[in-house]
């Protein structure tokens, strides 16, 4: 299917010779990513917005050397979905003691998730943590059963609480969680219909009594797109921080996760691929984006994209720097490419001669400093002092360095150390390409 896709962008672009990234070349482009997100169940409206930012980001974008303009256009899809998606999985750490309310629609898989999170957790704290089971879901005979089989099979302890009504069950367990000091409290809630005012009201009646540290929706995948309905509902009537998205194991392509982001903005934890304890893995923004447009390798080329454009900027400087034209606007396009690159130490061991060199620690994190500064003072000058930094006059200066949160004195070492650096291109140019580091 990825093959497919990328065949049908490759031939929506590849006759293009302009330079630029036009409206009229995306139009089918973007009609093949509408298909794609609603074949995901993803809402018309949704998929209509999604492709509107795309659309903004890509009209005009220069197209890229050694880079084929359908493979561009798809790291720009990629690139926003897994924005929207969240950029990065969410690192949660728990602290404790803590309570965990779970909450979701009959059937979406609160009670499995929560032996999934119980084994995750134990799984990863170096100390075992002591885990308490309680569940408050008295509508359906066994629910509470269920719950005890499972503690036991993640060794977590289970309290029963003799009460019937849920609410006055929720201040039991808590009671009980508390007075034996354990470390966290698992508790289950009955599955509601988001329709049921009542029994959402009950939740929330329960929440403020029981003040979790954390509250959690889980959103069966396979809702499609109502379970963006099915989380308003819950948001609005208990209030929620974090999602767990269950049964991404079946052929749903993940329409879910995108319309729960997109809206509510809430991480998604984790996502739960089978019945099993240990079914349950990270949520990965671009992974997820791979699937939702039904690419599977999108990550690789993502990357491979970036790369190209990445030598496309180290070119196009080479370019300046080989014409002798090298402005203030090419120093901070230059650092950018260090900064991008990882830290200056990490950087020392690719230029020749530098391993050899003694340099402390010290002059490393002095040497970061100045130019996390240089960066800052050069984004808060106009274009044309980038341009021609002659004109910087004291006045000017003294604005530059307020903006930027640095002393006039930072200024002034940036503007010598760039025209040593100018010299240092002039030299460059002599001797033409392949001679610096730039080779
Ligand atoms: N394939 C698959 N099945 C799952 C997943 N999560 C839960 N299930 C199954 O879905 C069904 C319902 O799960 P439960 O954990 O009982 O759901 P619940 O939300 O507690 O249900 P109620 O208590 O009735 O509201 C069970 O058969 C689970 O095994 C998952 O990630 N993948
Ligand atoms: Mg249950």
């Amino acid at each position: 299917m990825f093959d497919l896709l990328s065949k049908r962008f490759g031939s929506i672009f590849n006759q293009l010779s302009k330079k630029r990234l036009q409206e009229s070349d995306l139009q089918n482009a973007l009609q093949l990513i509408v298909d794609s997100l609603l074949e995901a169940d993803v809402s018309y409206d949704l998929a209509q917005q999604f492709i509107q930012e795309v659309k903004k980001e890509a009209v005009g974008k220069e197209i890229i050397k050694n880079l084929k303009p359908g493979d561009q256009f798809v790291k720009i899809v990629h690139d926003k979905l897994k924005h929207f998606l969240g950029g990065s999985s969410v690192d949660i750490t728990f602290e404790y003691p803590a309570t965990i309310l779970v909450m979701g629609l009959q059937g979406s898989g609160k009670t499995t998730t929560i032996s999934k999170l119980a084994y995750f957790i134990e799984q990863q704290e170096k100390r075992k943590k002591r885990i308490l089971f309680g569940s408050v879901d008295f509508y359906r005979p066994a629910a509470i059963d269920q719950l005890e089989q499972l503690s036991q099979k993640v060794g977590a302890s289970f309290y029963r609480s003799e009460k019937t009504d849920p609410v006055e069950a929720a201040a039991d367990i808590k009671r009980h969680f508390e007075e034996q000091k354990y470390d966290l409290l698992f508790l289950d809630t009955a599955g509601r219909l988001h329709v049921d005012q009542d029994m959402l009201h009950e939740l929330f009646t329960i929440k403020k009594l029981v003040k979790p540290t954390y509250n959690i929706l889980i959103l069966d995948a396979m809702t499609g797109q109502e379970s963006l309905n099915v989380a308003k509902s819950f948001d609005e009537a208990v209030g929620f921080e974090y999602a767990v998205l269950t049964k991404m194991d079946s052929d749903t392509r993940g329409g879910a996760a995108f319309s729960f982001r997109y809206a509510l903005k809430k991480p998604i934890l984790f996502v739960g691929v089978g019945e099993k304890v240990q079914d349950m893995q990270e949520f990965k923004p671009d992974r997820m984006a791979g699937r939702i447009l039904d690419m599977g390798d999108i990550v690789t080329l993502a990357e491979r994209a970036e790369k190209e454009i990445q030598n496309d900027e180290q070119e196009s400087l080479y370019d300046a720097m080989s014409k002798g034209r090298f402005t203030l606007r090419d120093f901070a396009k230059q650092l950018e490419m260090v900064g991008r690159m990882g830290s200056i130490s990490s950087l020392m061991k690719y230029l020749p001669g530098m391993g050899s060199l003694n340099i402390s620690d010290d002059m490393l994190q002095k040497g970061e400093l100045e130019l996390k500064k240089f960066k800052a003072v050069i984004g808060s000058m106009t274009k044309k002092e980038r341009v021609k930094p002659e004109i910087l006059d004291e006045s000017r200066k003294k604005r530059v360095a307020h903006g930027a949160g640095v002393a006039v004195a930072d200024v002034n070492l940036l503007l010598s150390r760039f025209q040593e650096s100018q010299q240092y291109v002039k030299l460059l140019s002599k001797f033409g390409r392949g001679q610096g580091f730039f080779k």
